[in-house]
């Protein structure tokens, strides 16, 4: 039988600025998913980005006193030094402003649809956002600006290719109902459904090419140069370009259809009307699933500067290391839901899980078994609990979390029980087997840590063949 294939995409980041919680929140989930279906033999391929063709990148650029193209070369920089210190494991790294890689393929798509007849084009009227790279209505106003940026949106009158998202209305909701597109959680699902169901209006999908945008950036509309494609057919098209689509299609014949797409809730409605009905369009089969989690904020807020309440991810990791920072997102926050994060409640949880619960419990077994087991005893490598698979398959990433959490705590608790330190006295044998029973359980449990902690469950494997306790796995901090 042919290997089992998992190909994962996290959303394609704009690089106007450093990448923040939310952003590391994203990747790592989607990190313990793709480490997790690895672990258990399947052909993987993980996907990330940057969404690089927009007017904000242009105006941060400009105001950091920098040409565009460097400034983005720069930024990028920054994302992939980000990834690197999280232990980010993926396979390709795509930007849109990629001409050899994304361009052809967000052509080829484009054309597909003129094929499909769901292209024209039409003057155009309206409020344009560029903090979110949109068109918004009056409803979305506050006091005549855009509540989310603070700013007055421009008045734009234009000549625009629309895609007639309206006609596949029908189509999408057939396929969200029957969970031939899975969207999860159930009330992401429900939520897309009511939006559906209300009726889909076609979308502009192109713009007038800016005269000060640089030669490279942009991709052109195919057969109108005056035109470049706006927003939809560039950014979504990365999922299948960066595997080939439209130059090279070994990875896409390969891995698509994506297996899931992770995404912020911020963004659902794109991933869960508009890409599927370019898919349809297109002729080419829609992603199995869509992850949708919700948003990070700090003491219940939003993070921002001027409450001062921003957590800077690279701040967390200098501190306590990748490993505690992967953790903490991955069992205190719901993929789910809302979830908070504060440097008190990181301190707190560091301390109960990492140095008082696993590095304690990986302390007191090694210290016995450096004591009284040979080098060399290999530990029997047992199956993964069913709960603890479920619950990955499911996205349920806390809850395979607290799984392993529910199992240090018991293996602690049989330490106590067992008393191997005073078996061993009387009965050297029986005390042994203890020892043993106790280090086989701690090596699946650095097994079932694999996905989350790459770093630990090196070292505490390590530790057991190399039978010896080791130097700190977590300090505690106070
Ligand atoms: O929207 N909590 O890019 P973006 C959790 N380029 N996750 C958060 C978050 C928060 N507070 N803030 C952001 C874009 N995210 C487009 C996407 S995809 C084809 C194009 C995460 O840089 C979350 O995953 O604004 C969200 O969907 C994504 O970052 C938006 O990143």
């Amino acid at each position: 039988m042919a290997e089992k294939k998992f190909y994962l995409t996290t959303p394609i980041f704009y690089p106007n600025a450093k990448l923040h919680m939310g952003h590391a929140y994203t990747t790592t989930l989607s990190d313990i998913l793709v480490r997790y279906h690895r672990l258990v033999g399947e052909h993987t391929y993980f996907l990330t980005g940057s969404d690089e063709n927009t007017q904000k990148m242009v105006d941060a650029a400009r105001k950091a006193g920098k040409e565009p193209l460097e400034f983005l070369d720069e930024i990028v920089g920054q994302f992939s030094s980000l990834f690197k210190e999280l232990e980010i494991s993926y396979d390709q790294f795509i930007r849109t402003t990629d001409q050899k890689k994304h361009w052809p393929g967000a052509t080829l798509l484009w054309q597909k649809l003129v094929e499909s007849g769901d292209i024209y084009k039409k003057e155009y009227e309206g409020l344009y956002c560029v903090g979110h790279e949109a068109f918004v209505t009056e409803k979305d106003l506050v006091d005549g600006k855009c509540p989310d940026h603070g700013t007055v949106p421009e008045l734009i009158q234009e000549q625009n290719y629309f895609f007639r998202l309206s006609k596949y209305t029908d189509a999408i909701k057939e396929k969200i109902e029957s969970d031939e597109l899975r969207i999860v959680p159930e009330s992401r699902k429900n939520e897309t459904l009511a939006f559906v169901g209300s009726g889909l209006e076609d979308i502009s999908f192109s713009r007038p090419r800016k005269a000060d945008w640089p030669q490279g950036l942009g991709v052109p509309v195919p057969g109108d140069d005056g035109q470049v494609m706006y927003v939809w057919c560039d950014v979504l098209a990365n999922y299948i370009t960066a595997l080939g689509y439209g130059s090279d299609e070994q990875l896409y014949k390969e891995f698509w259809p994506a297996d899931v797409h992770v995404i912020g809730k911020d963004i659902l409605r794109f991933h869960a009307a508009i890409w599927p009905a370019m898919l349809l369009s297109a002729g080419v089969p829609l992603p199995k699933a869509l992850l949708v989690h919700g948003f990070i904020t700090s003491g219940g807020k939003k993070m921002s500067k001027t409450l001062g309440n921003v957590i800077d991810p690279q701040e967390l990791l200098a501190e306590y290391g990748s490993d505690a920072v992967r953790m903490f997102l991955a069992r205190h926050i719901s993929p789910f839901e809302d979830g908070d994060i504060t440097r008190e409640a990181f301190k707190d949880a560091y301390n109960a899980d990492l140095a008082n619960g696993l590095g304690n419990l990986v302390a007191r077994i090694m210290q016995l078994a450096q004591t009284h087991l040979e080098k060399g005893t290999r530990p029997e490598v047992a199956p993964f609990a069913k709960e603890y698979t479920d619950a990955l398959e499911n996205f349920e990433i806390n809850k395979a979390a607290d799984v392993i959490w529910e199992r240090i705590k018991l293996l602690d608790q049989q330490i106590t029980d067992t008393q191997p330190f005073k078996v061993i006295k009387n009965n050297p044998e029986e005390g042994k087997k203890l020892i043993l029973a106790l280090t086989q359980e701690l090596y699946l449990i650095a097994r079932m840590l694999n996905p989350f902690m790459p770093e630990t469950n090196a070292k505490i494997k390590q530790a057991i063949i190399d039978n010896k306790k080791p130097e700190n796995l977590f300090a505690r901090k106070d």
